[in-house]
């Protein structure tokens, strides 16, 4: 699809004059640009929402200013700087969240954090501490949030939900791709149990549900030059959930070894240094309000949201690619491969994991 980059920037309130508008980064939903201005004036990153997936986003940037307008506030009461360590949506000329275009595209803005540093993976257990630390204090601040949000993504993160769709797309096996994945299905179907008996405590209450991000993965996370935790960014998915996902799709991403979708196996395993960094990191803000069934979970909850990856990626890969961007026709396939294997070596450490949060949550109390 061609968009005209030009006359969509004229809708947004930019300061400044544009100079450039340019693709950036590696999201596999949205399409992200950079807005390079004239001279001084800030920059902005405006980005094509992806329709498919965020079936209201009207009610997705709700969520988001409420978010982003809490974090503020808590911010401006520490002191620190608003306008760098929360996002700030860019409204429309017209005052509005979005702009919707004439070919019924959604699109919105927000101002691009100079000085900053992203990371595809971690490079230090330094990194993941302070990764933690910046998880933790993002859930810690939007931990007194009364204003509900609404649930734009029905069973996100939802194993119940997950394999209904599961289910349902195996049935209709859409582009005859079953047959030749028959060892794959089997590692989720292994699991089902398991992962459904953790859901369930979020459906009875035993782990309770709070203001989440439910994206953690590095990428979207701004350090600053010395490597600590500026600004949380990728906010479409702020949702109420269990704190725990979070938490473990962090781990997925920072104790990785390799890459998300690394085709060499061997490079990809659960580095438990890194997993030990970030998970102290986190305990030294998320202590303040964890509960104990929370502090019990966090060790599973790696295996469940890599899990969840995996499970996620195959059905897509079955479906025939509709969810997920893909570089050619075995991406999700390789995808689901790399993931599981960063679960298997999670599951042979999990006695380590376990142990090592009970030791780091006994020295912080
Ligand atoms: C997607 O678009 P991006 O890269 O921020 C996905 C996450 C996955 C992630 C895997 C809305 O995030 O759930 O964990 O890819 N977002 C959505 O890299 O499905
Ligand atoms: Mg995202």
């Amino acid at each position: 699809m061609n968009f005209d980059l030009t006359h969509i920037g004229k809708q947004f309130a930019f300061e400044g004059v544009v100079k450039e508008i340019r693709p950036l980064g590696e999201g596999l939903i949205n399409d992200t640009f950079l807005v390079v201005t004239e001279g001084q004036s800030v920059n902005y990153i405006l980005q094509r929402k992806n329709k498919n997936i965020f079936t209201d986003i009207p009610a997705m940037m709700e969520n988001i200013n409420k978010v982003t307008t809490h974090l503020k506030k808590k911010i401006i009461e520490k002191d620190g700087d608003p306008l760098r360590e929360a996002l700030t949506i860019t409204p429309t000329k017209d005052g509005k969240l979005y702009y919707r275009d004439e070919q019924d595209e959604y699109w919105a803005a927000c101002i691009f954090v100079d000085d900053t540093v992203t990371y595809q993976s971690a490079d230090s257990p330094y990194l993941a501490t302070q990764g933690g630390k910046g998880i933790g204090k993002f859930q810690l601040m939007l931990a007194d949030m009364k204003e509900p949000l609404a649930d734009i993504l029905p069973g996100f993160h939802n194993m119940r939900y997950r394999f209904k769709q599961w289910d349902e797309i195996l049935a209709k096996d859409p582009v005859g791709r079953k047959a030749e994945v028959a060892k794959e299905i089997n590692w989720i179907e292994s699991r089902r149990d398991e992962m459904l008996d953790f859901w369930s405590k979020v459906e009875s209450g035993v782990i309770p549900t709070r203001v989440t991000h439910n994206d953690t993965k590095i990428s979207n996370i701004l350090f600053d030059k010395a490597d600590n935790v500026l600004c949380v960014i990728d906010l479409d998915t702020v949702l109420s959930s269990t704190c725990l996902n979070d938490y473990g799709d962090a781990i997925r991403s920072y104790t990785n070894n390799g890459l998300e979708d690394d085709e060499t196996l061997t490079n990809v395993y659960m580095k438990m240094d890194f997993f030990e960094a970030y998970t102290s990191g986190y305990l030294s803000e998320a202590i303040n309000f964890l509960t104990q069934p929370e502090i019990e979970n966090l060790a599973f909850s790696a295996k469940y949201i890599t899990f969840e990856q995996v499970l996620r990626f195959l059905m897509d890969y079955i479906d025939g690619d509709n969810y997920y961007k893909v570089k050619n026709e075995k991406h999700n396939l390789v995808r689901a491969h790399a993931q599981y294997k960063l679960l298997l070596s999670m599951e042979i450490d999990y006695p380590k994991m376990c142990s090592v949060v009970k030791r780091l949550v006994s020295q912080l109390r």
